[in-house]
């Protein structure tokens, strides 16, 4: 909707992200800038975004894991991102809070968005995550941690649930704030 505006940022947007985010207004200014400048129609689709994300990881496919990250800053779910839901996303990935950041994690294994991570859905964020890994690096790892099925259920054990039962947001953060294996499993190591 009519967000571009000469002259700069929408003021409601200044107040809203101040609010939800902490960055200050000259932070916010300063990335409208180069949103708009990156960004001409305001709106990032899903195949920049991959674009941006192969530029990332050239030695691997990250194609799947950035449908999932899309897909989980596209708060409005109109298939674009948007300014607000571009600093709000990075607001979230760059925090040196780390609740707000499982938050997220949390968001982004929750593939239908329903408020809970099922076992099928924590698969399919670590074949995502897999494909990050350079084919080289896949050849090194240790034997349980090795095929994308053998992660999932490794984490997946992390939960303490049965197979066809689903782990809520809370229970999400603190059984991964308390396990470095959990914490690990989810994150790209780039070491
Ligand atoms: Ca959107
Ligand atoms: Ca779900």
């Amino acid at each position: 909707m009519g967000n571009a505006q000469s002259g700069g940022i929408p003021k409601e947007f200044v107040d809203d992200l101040k609010l939800t985010t902490r960055f200050s207004e000259a932070e916010i200014t300063q990335w409208y800038e180069n949103f708009q400048k990156q960004c001409p129609t305001g709106r990032i689709t899903l195949q920049q975004f991959e674009e941006i994300y192969g530029k990332f990881f050239p030695d691997s496919d990250a194609k799947a894991y950035a449908q999932h990250v899309f897909r989980s800053f596209d708060t409005n779910d109109d298939g674009t991102l948007d300014f607000k839901e571009y600093v709000v996303a990075l607001h979230m990935t760059s925090s040196g809070k780390s609740t707000l950041k499982l938050e997220w994690v949390f968001s982004l294994f929750d593939v239908d968005k329903n408020g809970y991570v099922t076992k099928p859905e924590v698969l399919e964020l670590s074949e995502a995550l897999f494909k990050l890994i350079p084919k080289e690096k896949q050849a090194n790892l240790p034997s349980d941690e090795s095929t994308p099925e053998k992660r999932a259920e490794k984490l997946w054990a992390i939960f303490e649930k049965k197979d066809n039962e689903r782990v809520a947001e809370g229970e999400f953060i603190q059984a991964i704030e308390e396990s470095e294996v959990a914490l690990h499993l989810i994150q790209y190591d780039h070491k």
